[in-house]
């Protein structure tokens, strides 16, 4: 039993639950013996990414290097798991088109923008309400949603559990491990 490479590309509002939904699906598949990578804001923006922020420019830009980084580990031969809002459909296709056929997995963490910011678990919306964070996706800035994600996880209505199987499903369906 082995795996093949790939990049499980996490896409979603802020609140949408990428973050722990990657983090379930890494741990099961490290329980399974899988080699894996996780990329996202807190291990790329505070080192690589540092010296990028939140407009237009900055996002394409960070996810070009997240998109790069990514296919250096895919030759590796790990399974990437990356977790970014990434808002623009072109920079997820150019992550797309780096890679063979397959080894790229849209999974559209699809939650609501009401119920995103009625979790609000760090107080952004709310500031970017009061207009104290001005770019903030779904709000001063566009969140543009997959239109043939390989998966999409209705995140806003059931459990993170739940929907960190429902990927290692769609995996093991593939033939990816
Ligand atoms: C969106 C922002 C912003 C703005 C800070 N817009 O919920 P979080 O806090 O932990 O996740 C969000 C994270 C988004 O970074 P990404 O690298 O995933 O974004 S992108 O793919 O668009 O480059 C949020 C926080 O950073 N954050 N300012 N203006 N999210």
């Amino acid at each position: 039993k082995g795996q093949a490479p790939c990049v499980l590309w996490f896409t979603g509002l802020s609140g949408a639950g990428k973050s722990v939904v990657s983090d379930l699906v890494e741990q099961r598949l490290n329980a399974m013996g899988k080699h894996t990578m996780l990329l996202d804001g807190d291990n790329v923006r505070h080192g690589l990414n540092r010296d990028l922020g939140f407009t237009d420019e900055d996002r394409v830009e960070n996810i070009r290097r997240v998109s790069e980084v990514s296919k250096l580990m895919v030759d590796a031969g790990l399974i990437v798991l990356v977790s970014f809002i990434s808002p623009f459909r072109s920079e997820r296709q150019m992550a797309r088109d780096m890679l063979d056929d397959g080894e790229f997995l849209e999974i559209f963490v699809d939650t609501p923008l009401e119920v995103c910011e009625a979790r609000d678990p760090k107080g952004l919306y709310k500031r970017a309400r009061a207009g104290e964070i001005p770019n903030f996706t779904g709000i001063g800035s566009p969140y543009e949603p997959p239109e043939n994600p390989e998966l999409r996880l209705e995140a806003g209505e059931r459990e993170a559990e739940q929907l960190a199987k429902d990927v290692v499903d769609m995996l093991a369906q593939r033939g990816v491990i």
